[in-house]
């Protein structure tokens, strides 16, 4: 059986989880990371040399480790068509706007705006920071907003990749206390991701349990 080293809690985890969800695949996911530990013994090291989650592993001998490879992986090994299209023109729209979301929004939305407001003392915050982010996501955002007045999916007519590698970090921006703008497309977007169960029960989950004050 497919196994997935990681909390729960942890936003690439999510990712993984959300992906075996939509492909129907059956898991065993093993707590590791943040208050579990478990992500710098030898053996978890020999599975992931940098020490971090997720890790996938799948029988008989494939061991990876970054979410984004190991998204590809499982839809290239058990998605169809459908979910990650063969025609390479095709697959790369939802590439680009996975690159993107991996490579320009997550780090605005994770590194600045969650880690600030939830795994920052408030003592320590900065504030000046914080504000430049919030307004950087209004921008960023209207990108994917263009885009999602065109089409149903990140990826095109269907749900794919380029979804998985964004859509999953729209739950922490629509729950953090933040300023957002009015982006009606996305929002509709937001609101079928959440009718999903795959999503809601992958990726919905409190970070309460991450929070610093
Ligand atoms: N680029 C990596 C990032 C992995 C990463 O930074 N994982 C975090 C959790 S989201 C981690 O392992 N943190 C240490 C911990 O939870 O103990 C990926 O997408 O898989």
């Amino acid at each position: 059986m497919i196994k997935v080293w990681g909390r729960s809690t942890s936003s690439n985890v999510q990712t993984v989880m959300w992906t075996l969800a939509e492909l129907g695949l059956e898991n065993e996911r093993i707590n590791v990371g943040g208050a579990f530990g478990g992500n710098d013994t030898a053996d978890y090291l020999a599975m992931n040399p940098h020490g971090l989650i997720p890790v996938l592993q799948d029988e008989p001998d494939v061991t990876l480790w970054e979410s984004t490879a190991i998204t590809r992986y499982l839809l290239a090994k058990y998605g169809d068509e459908s979910i990650y299209p063969n025609d390479p023109a095709v697959r790369a729209k939802g590439d680009m706007w996975a690159d993107w979301a991996k490579g320009t929004f997550a780090p605005v939305l994770m590194y600045k705006v969650f880690w600030t407001l939830v795994r920052t003392p408030k003592a320590d915050r900065d504030m000046a920071m914080l504000a430049e982010s919030v307004e950087q996501l209004k921008t960023l955002l209207s990108n994917a907003e263009r885009l999602l007045a065109k089409q149903p999916w990140i990826s095109g007519d269907q749900l794919g990749y380029g979804d998985l590698i964004f859509g999953h970090l729209l739950y922490r921006y629509y729950t953090l206390p933040i300023d957002r703008a009015d982006l009606p497309a996305l929002q509709a977007y937001y609101d079928e991701l959440t009718a999903r169960t795959a999503y809601s029960e992958n990726v919905m989950i409190s970070y309460e349990s991450l929070r610093v004050e």
